[in-house]
């Protein structure tokens, strides 16, 4: 059998993860990452019927029995896992009554999944009720974002609209909006129950004062979302001192989405 480190998912994987943190959005152990592995990929390097140890999930996942996850450790650095991603990522399958997790690879020095596990698995089975395709789940801590939840009203329309004026490209990028949440305390199910409900209509939810949470089909698409919004955000809070003398219309918006063949949620433009 192959290496798994040598895996095309693992290597895209963690250097997602050192992307994130040469970004700067990673501090310390900040921020998590998991992705839904295809058994059959996972197969040509372990044998995913040896289970190396089974790691309760406090929560009910039964939705998710028998998918393979890829998955950040909790207290984990960004910034380690890519020389060493057998102590700070591992492997797991959810086990047939949903309960708990089957760890296949990884969590080597004994550890286990993120604090934000709810989070994600939730996340996961929202979306993926809403398209079969969907696999990644990225949470980072962008500056940017962070900062706007501090100076900008976290009301969802206002919020993701600001942003949609910040850059042409943002109503194709995520014309659907950003779920935004108030401050609430992290790494709890109710935290994950509450971000779950959010990506029943949008792939991005914002943490006010932590982060945010983005959903896509692959790493590429649910980074780009995030990096999109944080964009946008970097740009609000280098504007906003100022006078505005331009900005994007809402007809302007319209124009964009038509142009693009998108659709915004009803009555978020004039
Ligand atoms: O510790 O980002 O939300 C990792 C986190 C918690
Ligand atoms: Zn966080």
């Amino acid at each position: 059998m192959k290496d798994v480190k040598e895996s095309k998912f693992l290597r895209e994987f963690t250097a997602t993860l050192s992307n994130m943190y040469r970004l700067g959005w990673d501090e310390r152990n900040g921020g998590n990452l998991s992705e839904i592995l295809d058994e059959d990929e996972v197969k040509k390097y372990l044998d995913t019927d040896k289970v190396i140890r089974t790691i309760p999930l406090n929560f009910d996942a039964q939705y998710l029995a028998g998918k393979i996850f890829l998955i950040t450790g909790t207290g984990k650095y960004f910034k380690n896992a890519e020389a060493d991603p057998e102590n700070n990522v591992g492997i797991f399958r959810v086990s047939p009554d949903g309960q708990n997790a089957l760890l296949l690879w990884g969590y080597a020095d004994g550890g286990r999944f993120t604090s934000e596990l709810p989070a994600h698995l939730m996340s996961h089975i929202e979306r993926l009720k809403i398209d079969t395709l969907h696999r990644v789940i990225l949470h980072t801590h962008p500056t940017n974002i962070i900062a706007m939840t501090f100076v900008h009203d976290l009301d969802e329309r206002n919020f993701t609209y600001t942003l949609w004026q910040m850059i042409t490209e943002c109503m194709v990028v995520f014309p659907d909006g950003i779920g935004v949440l108030p401050w609430m305390i992290c790494g709890t199910n109710e935290i994950g129950v509450a971000t779950a409900e959010k990506m029943k209509k949008y792939r991005l939810c914002v943490w006010a004062q932590h982060g945010i949470f983005g959903s896509g089909r692959d790493l590429d698409e649910a980074f780009g979302l995030v990096e999109t919004v944080e964009k946008a955000a970097e740009i609000y809070l280098k504007i906003k001192p100022f006078e505005i003398k331009a900005k994007i219309e809402d007809d302007q918006l319209k124009q964009i989405a038509e142009r693009f063949n998108v659709s915004y949620p009803d009555g978020w433009l004039k």
